[in-house]
């Protein structure tokens, strides 16, 4: 190695994730190395050396150090990942948070032709350019929470057309901006108006039109689809899903969010690589999904917005061995939020999950949910150097103190992004 690009010095408590091939699961899940006194070193991007400070010192001796990083006695975690989003949509749906508050409940929104639907009108209307820009000061407002790589859905068009327009300004964000994102097709995430009268000719349009076309045209790696009471049965995911599977998409769902209808057993069946939500869903479901080794991702943000008194059961699900992560769900309907941190407290306090597992739910294990943890979602050598410095000196400081951004720094793949909670200048 001819020279360290970035060397990270005095940091208090330094949190690597390391030291897992596969996703942490039951006791695993807060058995995290905490390092006092720790150092990083990053080359081209990745990270070369890293551990108790004396040592790193000593494996760098008499290489070139371009930029040193003074952490201050800082909290430093693993870059952020956030494996559920609805990136890029039209609009934003304020004018449903009056019919919250008067008890309507999500699925009845949706069924009287607002909700999802709403967002699709907004996003077909939409030009590319103004996707691009609503989409890009989302993942501004991400990055600056310390996220650095998140997965992205379509299914906001719900026509060939919108849903290759949503994922096409995915794919450009991904190559323009600092974070990471991998796209996932949702064109099962409602039945379109134009359907309601011919549900199977949607299914088949999905089925026969847009996931062949998403894959000749590269723009996403996962397949999802919306399993729930009114709007996808199960019968019907089992048959995109199965169709995504067989053109080599990973497959996804958005499994029992409002009801047990049978998505974690599917999700097992399949084997999905995540299943998603799971408030609804039975212990036989979850032991299915632990059989095929499928991620629980849950989103605590979402039953917080819409005022639901039911949560993910995560600690049943850690007791069974099922390999939880934890997302945003970021979507102007029931989870209007970019921030990672809001759903690090409400992990902690409506799924009762520790410091530690929710640190793990939201690095290595939200990693594996979207296929990348051979890359990101721990700090070890040859993965890229994607971390955090926070304005504490603890973990449990970050889920306790809320409603306030506690980054200070970002470093994604060896640069700083973020300095002082600010978005460095280049990325304006
Ligand atoms: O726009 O309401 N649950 N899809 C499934 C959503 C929420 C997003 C939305
Ligand atoms: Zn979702």
């Amino acid at each position: 190695m001819k020279q360290i690009d970035l060397f990270v010095h005095n940091i208090g408590s330094l949190i690597t994730m390391r030291g897992s091939l596969k996703p942490k699961v039951g006791k695993e899940m807060s058995e995290i190395e905490m390092i006092a006194g720790g150092a990083i070193a990053v080359h081209q991007g990745r990270i070369a050396a890293i551990g108790p400070e004396e040592e790193v010192r000593a494996q760098i001796k008499g290489i070139p150090v371009l930029h040193e990083l003074n952490a201050k006695g800082r909290l430093v975690t693993p870059g952020l990942i956030d494996p559920h989003t609805h990136l890029v949509h039209g609009g934003s749906r304020e004018h449903e948070l009056e019919w919250k508050r008067q008890g309507v409940p999500y699925l009845e929104i949706l069924a009287k032709g607002g909700g999802i639907h709403y967002t699709v009108e907004q996003t077909r209307l939409a030009s590319e350019e103004a996707l691009y820009q609503k989409a890009k000061n989302s993942l501004d407002w991400m990055l600056k929470h310390g996220t650095t790589t998140i997965e992205a859905k379509s299914g906001y068009g719900l026509d060939t057309q919108t849903e290759l327009k949503q994922l096409r300004v995915a794919k450009q964000l991904d190559q323009t901006h600092p974070v990471d994102i991998v796209s996932t097709f949702l064109g099962a995430h409602a039945v379109p108006k134009e359907y309601v009268m011919n549900r199977k000719g949607y299914v088949d349009l999905v089925i026969r039109e847009m996931l062949p076309e998403v894959k000749r045209l590269g723009l996403a790696n996962y397949c999802d689809v919306f399993c729930e009471e009114g709007v996808f049965s199960v019968e019907e995911s089992r048959q995109i899903l199965q169709q995504a599977m067989e053109l080599g998409f990973g497959i996804k769902i958005h499994a029992d969010e409002v009801e047990p209808l049978g998505g974690a057993e599917l999700a097992g069946e399949l084997g999905c690589i995540s299943a998603e939500h799971l408030l609804a869903s039975t212990e036989n479901g979850l032991r299915k999904m632990r059989e095929s080794g499928t991620i629980a991702v849950c989103l605590p943000a979402t039953s917080f917005s819409l005022g639901l008194k039911r949560h993910a059961q995560a600690r049943m699900m850690i007791d069974l061995g099922v390999p939880v992560a934890l997302a945003t769900d970021y979507n102007p309907g029931s989870s209007p939020t970019e921030s990672l941190q809001i759903v690090m407290t409400l992990a902690s306090v409506n799924l009762s999950m520790s410091p530690e597992e929710v640190l793990t739910a939201m690095t290595i294990n939200a990693a594996h949910a979207i296929g990348r943890a051979d890359s990101i979602g721990s700090l070890e050598i040859g993965k890229w150097a994607d971390f955090v410095l926070y304005q504490a000196t603890n973990l449990a400081y970050l889920p306790y103190h809320f409603g306030i951004n506690h980054v200070d720094t970002v470093v994604k793949k060896g640069k700083i992004v973020v300095e002082n909670g600010q978005i460095w200048e280049k990325y304006h």
